[in-house]
């Protein structure tokens, strides 16, 4: 286990960051450990146009915390946090201008695919999709592209893509590379150290973790793009509440904690279910049966609570599966405490049209799983029980 099992280490002084970082107690007036939360829409200027905040939307000392500690944790310069991970998403829309062309990545979270295809199209933005491949991306440069956009591992078929391969290949035409590194977190993946140009996070899923917020980040270390992410998150207003950054704020803390429970507990049912005469399929990139394992141990620090499985049937005994489970609810929504389970076909992927589907593997009987942090004992009866009912 001194190697990280064969993974890259884990980030060094994580969870000092999670719990220091721009947290001095004596930059607030009564010196309080735990970082206020301030609720105020606007604020007091001492002369015209002379202050530390305007107005809150721009800028509010919570929100603040939080964004420099999410920055630190992903090796980035600048930190900005959104209303939800779509709402991320949608500024990371707005780098681009009339015209350009995009190339995303086939197999992402469904409201990721319907932003680009519904929405981004709408103002004029190009959009296609490629395989994960490197050369599936390079195939569809064209003078106009500007973006790579993907997931890794991606919602819900848990395929990789090689992030260094796909920087050094974005870098020779000048293409941004933004990735979303929701699954993972900067405690089992920091992207930004691979070259990527843009991290994006679903803050409501693992960095939260407690399954009661909707909020989202984009990290940089680039000048330009933080200046420009700075400027679209106080023009296109997509900004989350002062009490939300506060509930991240203390979850943070407990981040590493938590993923090293959600990863053990995983990786143990995933051994299970490999093992199980009903399952057909188990796709888990920490176990050596995933194809890319060893690409998953070369670039990141350990895997956390996500993984699929194709039962041995159809709709109808996935249906049968899902409603036999007791602690797994079935619900969209991934990386809380609790056990959440899921049949994209029906809940998180109905947005994606289904031939694209089909091409993926996203069938009826893809059942994704996000392993909660409870004893993982219960959880492998709570799995037993339900497969002996199909
Ligand atoms: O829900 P929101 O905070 O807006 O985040 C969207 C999002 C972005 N990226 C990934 C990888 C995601 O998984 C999500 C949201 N996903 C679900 C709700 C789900 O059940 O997959």
């Amino acid at each position: 286990m001194t190697d990280n099992d064969g993974y890259l280490p884990l980030p060094k002084g994580f969870t000092t960051i999670a719990i220091h970082e721009a947290q001095d107690p004596e930059q607030w007036s009564h010196h309080e450990i735990v970082t206020p939360i301030t609720m105020t829409s606007t604020f007091k200027q001492d002369e015209p146009g002379v202050f530390k905040y305007q107005y809150g939307r721009i800028g509010n000392p919570t929100r603040e915390v939080l964004e420099k500690v999410i920055a630190k944790m992903e090796c980035a310069k600048y930190g900005a946090c959104f209303s939800s991970g779509l709402g991320a998403i949608t500024t990371v829309i707005g780098l681009l201008e009339n015209g350009d062309h995009m190339i995303c990545m086939d197999d992402v979270y469904g409201g990721t695919n319907r932003l680009f295809l519904q929405i981004a199209t709408k103002f004029g933005i190009e959009v296609t999709f490629a395989d994960g491949d490197v050369d599936s991306f390079e195939r569809q440069i064209k003078p106009n592209t500007k973006m790579i956009f993907v997931e890794s591992p991606t919602n819900p078929t848990m395929r990789l893509c090689d992030i260094k391969a796909i920087t050094s290949m974005a870098k020779r035409y000048k293409v941004m590379f933004v990735i979303d590194n929701t699954f993972l977190t900067p405690y089992y993946q920091r992207p930004l150290l691979l070259g990527a140009d843009v991290v994006m996070h679903s803050l409501t899923k693992y960095m939260n973790g407690h399954s009661d917020i909707i909020m989202g980040a984009l990290v940089t270390n680039d000048d330009k793009l933080g200046e420009k992410i700075y400027f679209l998150q106080k023009a296109m207003g997509v900004v989350p509440s002062p009490f939300d950054c506060s509930q991240v704020l203390r979850s943070l803390k407990t981040l590493a904690l938590r993923l090293k429970k959600h990863q053990a507990n995983s990786l143990v049912l995933a051994k299970y279910l490999e093992t199980h005469p009903k399952i057909e399929r188990v796709l888990h990139p920490g176990l050596p049966s995933h194809p890319q394992h060893e690409l998953a141990k070369r670039q990141s620090s350990g895997h956390s609570g996500m993984f699929s499985v194709y039962l041995k049937g159809d709709l109808e005994t996935s249906k049968k599966f899902l409603k036999s489970l007791k602690y797994f609810a079935l619900g969209g929504s991934l990386g809380g405490a609790e056990s959440l389970i899921a049949l994209s076909t029906k809940m998180t992927h109905t947005s994606v049209p289904k031939d694209q589907r089909d091409k993926l593997g996203i069938t009826d009987n893809l059942i994704r799983i996000s392993v909660g942090i409870e004893d993982v004992e219960d959880l492998i009866a709570d799995m037993k029980y339900a497969l002996d009912q199909i």
